[in-house]
């Protein structure tokens, strides 16, 4: 292109000289006919100018074009990358789901050789039992039901991942679409999908929790960040006694927000059982212990992306964290016995 418009430019400045010299050529010679070279030639003068003009904005016209190009490239090859990360997490995911379905099947052969239970030490009745036999993969399982300890069977999602493994978890948000607004019955037996937000049940964590219990929950906020409380001792009293809370021994990151619902009733949207005038389960949108209200809300609302509850209170709080009104993006309540080991 560039060589074309070197030619072209050149090839006006011959037809400029060659138009003056016939000029001067017309002065001299008064009698030489002056329309034909003269005329020929200002007129290629003027088309060859037009095109240089044309060349010129063609050359721009591609300069522009070129810069469009190149940034559909980028946005194309930016595009591409999250296309194989999103690929890379749904194989990761397909992955996880195939080891889980592998580990569901050796439970289910499982629940026949548990027919032989007669021992409590032998019972599967949490993960930290499935741990101490051999399974090891974070996800799903079915506990069998149990006779010989009237436990029913149930879904559990089990980590074994975190700091050591073994862990049961009771409480997850991170999905947002379950109400967590419910009342007594469904918190007593719990509610949600076991793979998405859920409660496992007063009545199961009550049951699991009656050998020493170690609590953690872990929490994330919508800047993706993560931090983490631990109760050395975790309990809580069977329902005709309000499923009563007790926590001890506080460590971790998150700061100590469940202590002051220590010693305080289970209250839900139909039963008030808290220390205040004020009913906190109507006002914080949840089931939980509550005191007059809160140091932490883990059954609120779930506040999408930024989403803070600045005047209600009523989101996934945890004051020692974030305050009273950021709400978590996510959030785990796990259990394990004390005296687990890996
Ligand atoms: C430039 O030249 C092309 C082809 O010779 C023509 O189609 C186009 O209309 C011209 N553009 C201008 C601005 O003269
Ligand atoms: C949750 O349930 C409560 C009471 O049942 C209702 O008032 C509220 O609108 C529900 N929230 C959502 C997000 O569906
Ligand atoms: C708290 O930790 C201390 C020191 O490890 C221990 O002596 C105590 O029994 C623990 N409290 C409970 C309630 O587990
Ligand atoms: C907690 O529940 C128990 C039994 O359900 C009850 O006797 C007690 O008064 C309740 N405490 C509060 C503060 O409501
Ligand atoms: C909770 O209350 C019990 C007494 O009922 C106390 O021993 C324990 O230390 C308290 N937990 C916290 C975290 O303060
Ligand atoms: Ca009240």
């Amino acid at each position: 292109m560039q060589k074309w418009v070197r030619v072209s430019v050149a090839v006006l400045l011959t037809c400029l000289l060659l138009g003056e010299a016939s000029a001067q050529g017309a002065l001299k010679k008064r009698l030489a006919p002056p329309k034909t070279p003269k005329g020929q030639c200002c007129d290629e003068v003027r088309s060859l100018k037009v095109q240089v003009a044309n060349l010129t904005s063609v050359l721009e016209e591609l300069r522009g074009k070129q810069e469009a190009d190149l940034m559909t490239i980028m946005r194309q090859m930016m595009e591409l990358d999250q296309l194989s990360r999103r690929q890379e997490e749904r194989v990761t995911e397909a992955e996880s789901k195939y080891s889980e379905i592998n580990n569901r099947v050796e439970i289910i052969q499982m629940q026949g050789a548990q027919a032989h239970t007669r021992t409590s030490s032998e019972a599967l009745y949490d993960c930290a039992s499935l741990y101490s036999r051999n399974y090891k993969i974070s996800g799903e399982y079915k506990l069998p039901a149990d006779d010989y300890l009237g436990t029913p069977e149930l879904d559990v999602y089990c980590d074994m991942d975190t700091n050591g493994g073994g862990w049961t978890v009771i409480q997850r948000r991170k999905v947002g679409l379950s109400n967590f607004s419910r009342d007594w019955k469904q918190y007593k037996k719990g509610f949600g999908t076991i793979r998405g937000d859920f409660w496992l049940g007063n009545e199961h964590i009550f049951r699991m929790t009656r050998q020493p219990t170690t609590l953690r929950i872990e929490m994330e906020d919508w800047e993706g960040e993560t931090r983490y409380a631990e109760y050395g001792f975790f309990t809580i009293s069977n329902e005709l006694n309000s499923y009563k809370l007790f926590i001890a021994n506080y460590s971790g990151n998150a700061g100590d927000s469940l202590r002051y619902h220590n010693n305080t009733n289970f209250s839900s949207k139909d039963k008030d059982n808290d220390k205040c005038v004020d009913d906190c389960a109507a006002l914080r949108k949840g089931g939980y212990w509550y005191n007059c209200c809160t140091d932490s809300n883990l059954n609120g609302v779930y506040y999408r992306n930024g989403q803070h509850n600045k005047h209600s209170g009523d989101g996934i709080t945890w004051y020692g964290w974030h305050g009273p009104s950021y709400s978590m993006k996510r959030v785990e309540m796990k259990i394990r016995p004390q005296g687990f080991r890996p």
